[in-house]
């Protein structure tokens, strides 16, 4: 059994909504552990960064918008196979097209504002837990 992290954000059109607390339900239900979290609202700059693979495409520059439109929730999740598992929660970016059920479905109003963010691999979820956490921040469990 491999225990993995992820790295997950609810996203500002979410927090607005005073959706935090049924997103984390449906993290929980699914069987995956919040190991750190916080509330924080990320400058551009921040932003920026974060989702530096998209710059230059036509949604850039709105997204970095709405990103730091408001608040939002980072996390760290930990379970089996945490990240192909909350990229399943999640559902497909595009609500449109999201599996019923998921958070997507259920939550996101558009393609932009879809609520929530999850690493897409393990490699991304080390890179975007250390670009919001120190080592400190995170409480593994027994
Ligand atoms: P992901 O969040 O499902 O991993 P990415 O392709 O990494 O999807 O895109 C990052 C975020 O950028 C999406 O979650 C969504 O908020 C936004 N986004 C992606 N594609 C578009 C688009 O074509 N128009 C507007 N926003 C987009």
């Amino acid at each position: 059994m491999t225990i993995e992290r992820t790295f997950s954000i609810v996203k500002p059109d979410a927090v607005k909504r005073n959706l935090i607390g049924a997103i984390y339900n449906r993290i929980e239900k699914a069987g995956l552990r919040v190991v750190a979290a916080k509330m924080i609202r990320m400058d551009a700059n921040k932003a920026k960064g974060f989702y530096a693979e998209h710059e230059g495409k036509p949604f850039f520059d709105d997204l970095v918008a709405f990103m730091t439109s408001g608040p939002v929730m980072v996390q760290v999740l930990e379970g089996e196979n945490a990240v192909v598992r909350y990229r399943e929660l999640m559902g497909k970016t595009n609500p449109e097209e999201a599996a019923c059920g998921t958070l997507r479905a259920d939550y996101a109003l558009s393609l932009r504002h879809n609520s929530v963010h999850g690493a897409d691999s393990p490699e991304s979820a080390a890179r975007e837990i250390a670009y919001f956490f120190a080592d400190d921040e995170i409480c593994p469990r027994d």
